[in-house]
């Protein structure tokens, strides 16, 4: 059998970790993993250092589960869809298996399962159970099916092909409620993401003949839409099919005045590297890092800007 399953097989309370503002894929592959423990008959603990996550996402199975505080009791700790060590918003002492399919993904753990080939982490276990001929019931193919709608941008990402859809077709036979999901991922929104919509929509500029569109979203936009940090990057991806553009990216302050940025390319313009000049990472085509408080949003911009007209 597989190491990572064998490991898991000896555990007695294992504790799995979504990154910080997680997303469908991460909140997803998390709830596989609850499934499969609570069949396995093991202690399991959910944890994401994320108070406020997305309530569109609540519908996952045992989302009702996860916990801002970590088990210390935990002898094992599984991080899903977390590219570096960071992400994860904890200091882990215990075992820690890395599961992910970030191309900046950094091994940090003591057992690495790190597919590039994946569209998402959610298909990385799909493969593991496939491989392993363990059952996949209605909630995990849920779960999975959720992770892959999210991460290829609603099935249209450039990576999409008729191998996904061929997937996609074998977890509605599974049981996966897709109707949910697409409903919840592609539809569903609150009054304060709606609200921070048209703040994002008006103040929106555009670079280098269009072909760059930025964001800058302050803590007063936050406060007066009413929205949660993740609700900035629908606009931020929406930007993408707009005629000219080509790369979106967003600078939202944060409470301590830190900068998150988030970059999402739709060309040639690897974002990835971008991120990573600045000490994050991501997917060639979306990534993210931040910055530390004290720089100003305007100067975060220009800096930014100038590497990616370069690569224009
Ligand atoms: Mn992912």
């Amino acid at each position: 059998m597989n190491e990572i399953l064998t490991r898991i097989e000896q555990t007695q309370h294992v504790v799995l970790i979504s990154h910080l503002n997680p997303d469908a894929d991460s909140l997803g592959a998390a709830s596989v993993l609850y499934t499969h423990m609570l069949r396995l008959h093991k202690k399991v603990s959910w944890f994401c250092a994320t108070k406020n996550i997305d309530q569109k996402l609540l519908f996952l199975p045992w989302s009702e589960k996860i916990r801002s505080s970590f088990p210390t009791s935990a002898d094992l700790a599984i991080s899903l869809d977390c590219g570096s060590r960071d992400r994860l918003g904890v200091a882990v002492a215990c075992d820690l298996i890395n599961i992910d399919h970030h191309a900046s993904n950094e091994e940090f753990g003591k057992y690495n399962l790190v597919d590039l080939k994946c569209i998402s982490t959610t298909e990385i276990l799909y493969k593991l159970f496939r491989d392993n001929n363990i059952t996949i019931n209605p909630k995990m193919a849920t779960a999975i099916y959720a992770g892959l709608l999210d991460d290829s941008g609603g099935f249209l990402d450039e990576k999409v092909d008729g191998t996904l859809f061929a997937l996609v077709k074998e977890l509605i036979e599974m049981g996966a409620d897709y109707k949910l999901c697409n409903k919840y991922i592609m539809k569903y929104q609150t009054l304060g993401a709606f609200r921070l919509k048209a703040i994002m929509h008006k103040n929106m500029e555009l670079f280098c003949d269009g072909r760059v569109a930025v964001f800058c979203v302050t803590n007063e936009d936050m406060k007066i839409s009413g929205a949660i940090g993740s609700d900035c990057e629908s606009t931020l991806e929406e930007a993408l099919w707009l005629p000219s553009v080509e790369v979106s990216f967003l600078l939202k302050q944060n409470r301590d005045l830190s900068i998150k940025c988030s970059l999402r390319s739709s060309s040639k313009v690897d974002v990835n590297a971008i991120a990573s000049t600045f000490l994050g990472g991501g997917h060639a085509s979306r990534a993210g890092f931040t910055l530390e408080s004290g720089i100003a949003l305007e100067s975060a911009k220009e800096k930014i800007l100038k590497l990616i007209c370069k690569e224009l």
